[in-house]
């Protein structure tokens, strides 16, 4: 449809004409431009049908699937608003989702029904369905027999889209609302950006409800009109089988760490690759340096966030400059990065301050957060995106960012940020804890693991195994301590503020 700003609308400009060309293909099955059609159209059609009104949320915990995806594009054409969910939250950190959002639909796996629909009753979710790893379930008996013949409603630039959840440093996590125009804009920036074309073959294996996998990956196959190897998750054997079929691999540095550490990666399996993209999480310059070593290839790096999509690349061009390990490379065309002090100025290149961005990706703000809103964004419209980073420094051109670290208290573990607070309330409310803090220390998987360290009340003695089953009712597994340390008492400056520094040195 002309003129239409639904992101559905934009992507599918970018299929192909031959829509009986393979668009996904999963180790069982193989899917066509007009299955993509097909699917999210009847899945449009069944939730047009509820009649609900502009802009009601339609939350979804399922794992990924061909029909996660569908579940997804007909949410969009429908011109509802797509609300993703980590497989791994437990019901009561999906149920702070459901009441914050307050969703008029809920997926969820079939495995999960029973809690689910306890807690849609709780939170006045009117329809519940469900959807499995197979792509069977309540909604797609529906969608089968709705029509594949829909008309994606038409949108306007400032409507949203999608809800992404992410963590608060005060342990309430807040909904970035990103727009048809934020995501749109930034699916065509990238398709031009790192040479997107039709014959590209995404070997996708990340997630689906995060914007990697969900949009930046996904969005980049769909706008090219290129195929995808679609596998439920990160799993090398399967990834070094599909690897000599893909042109384009995207992933967290845990990706990467995991393929080079299986000898049978080698510069034969990446023989028809052209690109292999990193991000969500620091790549160490060790696994850049080890990557381009064993395969010749330069891993591309870049810098987004849930609020923002991607703000900054490494070039992809030969002629555009150098891939520079360690930087996540220069502002993205239409993306303005700024670096200033603790008063909003700027700073001078090679001088370290907060990163604060502005551009046609950036959202809107934090669902029913207005003061949330108001304080992560400055007068003349900066968003503070909490990171600390520096333009150029030694042999760093001057308009290449590089990321060295955050202002806000968060732990990334494998591309999953966890926010020690929401940990911290839980481990203090635990029976004989007087007090904790949690830290990342470096870990050669995960980038950095979440380590706990607890006070015991006085003249009492814990169990490190008993507290992590307990935590482990609560808290997706992602977020639950790897190690659990017991101490006297917590290291405090003196404003009486634990020094989280001293306790990342001693627990490293
Ligand atoms: C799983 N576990 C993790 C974990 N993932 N623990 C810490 N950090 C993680 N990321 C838990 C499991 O539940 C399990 O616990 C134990 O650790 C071992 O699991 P595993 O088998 O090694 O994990 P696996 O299933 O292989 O998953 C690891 C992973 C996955 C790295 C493949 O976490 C992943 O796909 N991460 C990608 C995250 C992502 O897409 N981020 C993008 C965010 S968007 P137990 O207790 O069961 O033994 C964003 C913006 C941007 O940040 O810029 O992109
Ligand atoms: P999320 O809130 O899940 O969207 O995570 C966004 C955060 O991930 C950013 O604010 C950064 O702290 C971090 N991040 C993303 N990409 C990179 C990168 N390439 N290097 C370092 N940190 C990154």
């Amino acid at each position: 449809m002309e003129g239409n700003a639904n992101l559905y609308a934009v992507l599918a400009e970018g299929f192909p004409s031959d829509r009986h060309q393979v668009a996904i293909q999963t180790p069982e099955q193989a899917y066509s431009w007009n299955d993509i059609e097909a699917m999210s159209g009847r899945v449009a059609s069944l939730l047009h049908a509820l009649q609900l009104p502009a802009g009601s949320r339609v939350a979804v915990q399922v794992e990924k699937s061909p029909m996660a995806l569908m579940l997804y594009l007909g949410t969009i054409r429908a011109g509802l608003v797509y609300l993703p969910l980590n497989t791994a939250y437990k019901a009561s950190e999906v149920e702070y989702f459901l009441t914050d959002a307050e969703p008029a639909v809920i997926v969820c796996d079939s495995k999960n029904l029973g809690w689910v629909t306890d807690l849609a009753q709780k939170t006045g979710t009117p329809h519940v369905h469900t959807l499995d790893a197979d792509g069977s379930g309540s909604l797609a008996a529906a969608a089968a027999s709705a029509s594949e013949n829909f008309q994606t409603v038409q949108s306007q630039p400032d409507d949203l889209a999608a809800i992404l959840y992410t963590s608060g440093t005060t342990g309430r996590s807040k909904g970035a609302m990103l727009s048809h125009r934020n995501l749109s804009s930034n699916a065509q920036v990238l398709k031009e950006y790192w040479g997107w074309h039709s014959d590209d073959v995404l070997l996708h294996m990340l997630p689906i409800f995060h914007v990697h996998g969900l949009f930046v990956a996904s969005h980049g196959a769909l706008l090219a009109g290129a195929k995808m190897i679609w596998l439920p998750k990160l799993d090398i054997d399967q990834a070094l089988a599909y690897l000599p079929e893909s042109t384009v691999m995207m992933g967290v540095p845990t990706y990467y760490v995991r393929l080079l550490a299986d000898p049978r990666f080698t510069r034969e399996v990446c023989r028809n690759m052209r690109l292999f993209i990193s991000g969500s999480a620091p790549l160490l310059h060790e696994t850049f340096n080890e990557f381009k070593d064993r395969t010749g290839h330069t891993i591309l790096e870049r810098y987004g966030m849930s609020e923002t999509i991607m703000l900054t690349s490494n070039p992809y061009e030969a002629d555009a400059g150098e891939r520079l390990g360690g930087t996540v490379g220069r502002p993205l065309p239409g993306v303005s990065v700024r670096v200033v002090d603790e008063n909003d100025e700027g700073v001078a290149v090679g001088t370290i301050g907060n990163v604060q961005v502005k551009g046609p990706n950036v959202f809107s703000g934090y669902w029913r957060m207005p003061e949330k809103t108001r304080e992560e964004f400055t007068a003349d419209g900066w968003f503070r995106t909490g990171d600390m980073g520096l333009f150029g420094g030694e042999g760093v051109p001057d308009d290449y960012l590089t990321i060295v670290g955050r202002s806000k208290d968060l732990i990334i573990s494998g591309g999953y940020n966890v926010y020690p607070k929401e940990v911290e309330l839980l481990i203090d409310a635990l029976p004989g804890v007087n007090e904790s803090a949690v830290i990342g220390v470096p870990d050669p998987d995960f980038g950095e693991a979440v380590v706990a360290v607890v006070v015991p009340k006085e003249g009492g003695t814990l169990d490190a195994d008993a507290m992590l089953t307990a935590l482990k009712q609560d808290l997706a597994n992602f977020k639950v301590p790897k190690r659990i340390h017991f101490v006297p008492e917590l290291v405090r400056n003196t404003m009486g503020k634990v020094q989280k520094n001293a306790l990342r040195d001693q627990y490293k």
